[in-house]
């Protein structure tokens, strides 16, 4: 990109700065420079500009007449605790003014593991609903109509059994197949990727990817087969041009193994949606949508459809949750309704907004109802939804969608070189990329180049913890065991194996479909932890690797003062006791959300900690076990999905018990204030809340290991 600014602006811009405007060119993470000003010339050489929305490549929208016609669809995504309480929730959301569900399910149900399953104990109930069979399917959905309400379920490793209960569960209540409409997220690329809820090894996984797609295509034409997502890739650290690229390239990879199978493109092509986040880059957000709708329209054309539809890409979008912040809360409230905003001129379908509360519990009431009404309001008092893609023709925007497109593209063909993303996938080269620019944002954020209101730049001197939504999980895990004993009881359990074992069969064979074998076991109550097992036979389970980046972190720092001091403070600790301090960076459960221990591991590696990465879903005893064998002398466990207060006091209930007690726990993630004492109670040394400084962090570590040695 030339970097000419227009003479007589130049002139100007100078004697306002006494310097060269070159100065004001921002270069951001997505490799794009960011001009102080545009002007009619970026838009030189930009072909897509006289399109038209509802049209190739629709740029400008999927519909011709988008908000004008139809306003995009506020579905909150939601879930906690049984089944009823989640019910209760829709219900009322549904009567304030949302228009679509969306299901957010426990991490003892994404894992395919009942809620009776000893690896699940800190996790049932808490970060979504738990469902273990059709009965707890059809009271989730208990009086709303599932003909009329569109369904969005994300579920990707136990995709297979939670699709068919609720295809039973619809069918009992009297809706068949065909009327169901909804969007299952079924993307299990993004899952080896960023997001971890995968359980098979990733080639049955796309295999059931794509026998998902098949029966959709054939029984369910009003179902979204897949919602291919780069909402997590961008959670995860991911700039938007990878977050765009790895996304669309994940959609080229899906289209080529349902053709694969034998489908028609424009039998399935039409159903494939997808999925974004929407951070704090407020026009270049705007403009990834719409560059990601002109990409996949050139995509979808390598195959050459028959129908326009087939080209079109429509998307749900969620704010960003990494971008809300636990300190003064209320500010997420703002941060939202921007996100939204731009989400909303890029033309979504479909948007999830954020509660404030976020970075601390799931939503309460209040909150809930605060972020819907960021929507409504949104909706139905500012008049954006008026105009059809009200910034066409912005130089800025302009550009940027064909930037995007361009850096986009070409990462795509990166791709490409390595023979596709499952391959690419395989190599872990995406992830490290995306661990890569995660860490160097926190670096950012750290050294204050990135400044984040009430965090690191006016920060306020005291905080009032608000009120949060408390799950008490153990309640939730009793009631789901009786309901487990009580269908277990009353099924026919002959024609529960005979369904299983038939499950097991098309598994190993290859031959037919995996969820119409699915339905036959969900029918006759078979549960969702069965199911899973009965492919877990055939496809035994996925392992990852834990692999840490190196030299991102200290680099970003350079010689800062800040960072050579704790480097040289960190030698003296290591003179005193006689070999590098060594910390295990853990995670318990269920919980596979891991950037947050991915950048301690690597910044603490930088700085000169010894690491121990441990793998993701140990249990407090692993995890122990582990610690002790690598003798550590930290162990820190990151904890983002709420089984904080269940697995942390075990972890070290079980140091003490292998005589370990030496060894210090410190906890970090998404722990609210609230939780604290308790924690401390429990033996654990500090706890470090979100927003916390990495430096800080390993200065406070530093300290609890001089501390120890002194006690000794
Ligand atoms: C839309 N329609 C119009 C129109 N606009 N008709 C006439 N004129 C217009 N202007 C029609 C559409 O064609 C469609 O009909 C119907 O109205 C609904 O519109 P839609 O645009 O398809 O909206 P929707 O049904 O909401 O579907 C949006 C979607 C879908 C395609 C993006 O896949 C979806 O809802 N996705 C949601 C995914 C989600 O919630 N994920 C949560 C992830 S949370 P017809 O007949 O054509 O269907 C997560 C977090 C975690 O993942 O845990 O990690
Ligand atoms: N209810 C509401 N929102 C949720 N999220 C995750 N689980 C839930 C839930 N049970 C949202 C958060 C998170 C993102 C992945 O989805 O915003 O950041």
């Amino acid at each position: 990109m030339s970097m000419s600014f227009p003479d007589e602006w130049k002139r100007i811009a100078e004697k306002e700065l006494k310097g060269d405007p070159i100065a004001l060119v921002r270069k951001v993470p997505e490799g794009i420079e960011v001009k102080p000003i545009y002007t009619a010339s970026d838009l030189d050489g930009i072909d897509h500009l006289d399109t038209l929305p509802g049209m190739s490549p629709f740029v400008r929208g999927p519909k011709a007449t988008m908000y004008t016609g139809r306003p995009w669809t506020i579905r909150q995504y939601a879930g906690f605790s049984t089944a009823e309480a989640s019910n209760a929730f829709y219900r009322s959301a549904l009567s304030s003014g949302q228009k679509g569900l969306s299901v957010a399910f426990d991490l003892a149900t994404h894992r395919g593991y009942d809620s009776d399953h000893p690896r699940v104990l800190g996790d049932v109930g808490k970060a979504g609903v738990a469902i273990d069979s059709v009965e707890d399917m059809k009271i989730l959905f208990d009086g709303i109509p599932l003909g009329e309400t569109s369904v969005s379920m994300t579920m990707n490793g136990a995709i297979i059994p939670i699709l068919a209960t609720f295809i039973v569960a619809g069918e009992e209540q009297g809706i068949p197949r065909e009327a169901l409409s909804g969007t299952v997220q079924n993307d299990i690329l993004k899952e080896f990727m960023v997001r971890n809820t995968y359980i098979y090894p990733p080639e049955p996984s796309m295999r059931i990817v794509a026998d998902i797609i098949a029966f959709t295509a054939q029984n369910m034409p009003r179902f979204n087969s897949i919602s291919i997502s780069g909402y997590h890739m961008q959670e995860a650290g991911a700039t938007l041009v990878q977050e765009l690229a790895f996304t669309l390239a994940d959609g080229r990879e899906y289209v080529r193994s349902a053709l694969a199978k034998g489908l028609n493109i424009d039998d399935f092509a039409g159903r494939l949606s997808f999925f974004f986040a929407i951070g704090m880059n407020f026009f270049m957000e705007a403009a990834k949508l719409r560059a990601a709708r002109l990409i996949w329209s050139r995509v979808m054309a390598e195959f050459n459809p028959k129908m326009q539809l087939s080209l079109v890409l429509r998307t749900h979008c969620q704010t960003s949750g990494v971008s809300l912040q636990e300190h003064d809360p209320y500010n997420n409230i703002v941060r939202t309704a921007y996100e939204a905003l731009a989400a909303v001129l890029g033309g979504t379908q479909s948007l999830h907004t954020n509660s404030f509360d976020e970075a601390i519990a799931l939503p309460t009431e209040f909150s809930a109802r605060i972020a819907r009404n960021t929507q409504l309001i949104l909706q139905h008092e500012t008049g954006v939804a008026d105009v059809v893609d009200p910034l066409a023709g912005s130089y800025y925007v302009e550009r940027l969608t064909d930037d995007l497109v361009k850096a986009a593209w070409q990462l795509m063909e990166e791709v490409e070189e390595r023979g596709g993303m499952a391959n690419a996938i395989a190599t872990g080269w995406p992830k490290r990329l995306i661990e890569e620019s995660a860490t160097r944002k926190q670096a950012a954020i750290d050294r204050g180049d990135q400044v984040i209101v009430g965090v690191n730049r006016f920060r306020l001197e005291q905080e009032e913890p608000i009120d949060i939504l408390e799950i008490d999980n153990s309640t939730v895990r009793a009631s789901q065991i009786r309901r487990l004993t009580d269908i277990k009881r009353s099924r026919d359990s002959k024609s529960v194996s005979s369904a299983l074992a038939r499950l097991t069969r098309v598994a190993q064979s290859g031959e037919g479909n995996l969820l119409e074998a699915a339905i036959e076991a969900a029918r006759s109550r078979a549960t969702v932890g069965e199911m899973s097992d009965a492919m877990r036979q055939a496809f035994g389970d996925h392992q990852a690797i834990p692999d840490v980046v190196s030299s991102v972190y200290g680099p970003a720092y350079g010689n800062d003062a800040e960072f050579t001091n704790l480097v040289s403070r960190l030698d003296e600790v290591s003179q005193a006791i006689g070999v590098r301090p060594k910390i295990m960076v853990a995670k318990l459960g269920q919980d596979g959300h891991d950037r947050g221990a991915k950048v301690i591991a690597s910044a603490f590696g930088d700085m000169g900690f010894d690491v121990v990465a441990g793998p993701l879903f140990q249990t407090p005893a692993e995890a122990a076990a582990m610690a002790v064998q690598a003798k550590v002398h930290v162990l820190g466990v990151s904890s983002l999905a709420a089984g904080h207060r269940t697995l942390v006091p075990q972890v070290v209930r079980e140091l003490k018990l292998a005589g370990a007690g030496g060894i210090i726990v410190v906890c970090g993630g998404v722990v609210p204030r609230q939780d604290y004492e308790e924690l401390f109670r429990s033996g654990v040394a500090a706890v470090f809340g979100p927003g916390t400084n990495v430096l800080e962090a390993a200065m406070a570590v530093l300290d609890l290991i001089e501390g120890r040695r002194r006690n000794r």
